[in-house]
């Protein structure tokens, strides 16, 4: 009967999923609009997520288990809609897979027509940054970053435009935000956190300051932090709600819409499909 009971629930799970009864929520935030994506663009969607004043871009991966090799994805998204208007199916020129096993796009930021991407070496000791032009989505050039501090692979790319920086921090928990120059991605400091973070997912800059996504492991609330890029100061500023324990918070757009809406979070369900959630924050 318990077996009975369970396949019920799973099936009415996969339904209230499939029509939307259930959609991620956030503590002072009103849900403005939910976009999920199944299949291929699921795939090209579930790792990171910046925008523009018409776009979202997006990067996600697959894992062919049987030929043991990853698949990169980027994508470009009308931003009234969500509908697909292009997709790069190979992201990463072929002598960055076979001389460094770079096989992981992680968090992006646009800036100035650029989409920035996070992409890692197979052993984690080699990071890049990548840069793709955001109108068809083609490669432009990749940097090679400082692995002093990231020695467990390179997860998200935050860029301050205003500033000139680049950021990102190291995967497991550390209180060092690193921030490199723009133009060339030397490391130009290092900024010692107010707290230490762990698990971001991906980050964006708006009106001055970097929001982090954070994925809070086994829990289905998971945070978005605040954080001053010049002084170090963390705080946290809201807790999103994922509907099931098999989702997972990945990278966030920062951009106002026209429907009030400003936080833009990807989550991916490892087995169904991709959230893309829309937030206005709710004024006191
Ligand atoms: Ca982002
Ligand atoms: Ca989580």
């Amino acid at each position: 009967m318990e077996k009975i009971i369970s396949f019920f629930t799973a099936i009415t799970m996969f339904f209230s999923y499939l029509f939307g009864i259930s959609v991620p929520t956030a503590d002072n935030m009103e849900l403005m609009k939910n976009d999920r994506l199944f299949g291929l663009s699921a795939l090209v969607t579930g790792q990171g997520i910046t925008a523009d004043e018409d776009y979202y871009y997006t990067a996600g991966s697959a894992f062919v288990q049987k030929a043991g090799i990853g698949v990169q994805f980027l994508g470009k998204w009308r931003a009234d809609n969500f509908r697909q208007v292009k997709v790069n199916l190979n992201p990463i020129p072929r002598e960055y897979e076979k001389n460094y096993g770079c096989g992981h796009i992680g968090g992006i930021s646009y800036a100035d027509g650029i989409i920035y991407a996070a992409v890692e070496g197979t052993d984690y000791s080699i990071n890049f940054i990548f840069l793709y032009d955001a109108d068809d989505l083609s490669f432009i050039t990749a940097y090679n970053v400082s692995n002093e501090i990231l020695d467990d692979g390179i997860p998200w790319v935050a860029i301050d435009n205003a500033n000139g920086f680049a950021y990102c921090t190291k995967w497991a928990e550390s209180d060092k935000l690193l921030r490199f120059n723009l133009e060339d991605m030397s490391l130009s400091g290092i900024v010692t956190l107010s707290q230490p973070v762990s698990r971001i997912q991906g980050g964006e800059f708006y009106d001055g300051s970097l929001y982090l996504s954070k994925d809070v492991p086994h829990s289905t609330d998971d945070v978005i932090y605040k954080v001053n890029a010049v002084t170090g100061e963390v705080t946290q500023a809201f807790t999103t709600h994922l509907t099931s324990s098999d989702n997972e918070s990945e990278d966030i757009a920062v951009f106002p819409r026209e429907d009030g809406s400003l936080f833009h979070i990807i989550n991916y369900d490892k087995i169904i499909g991709v959230n893309v959630t829309h937030f206005a924050p709710i004024e006191k």
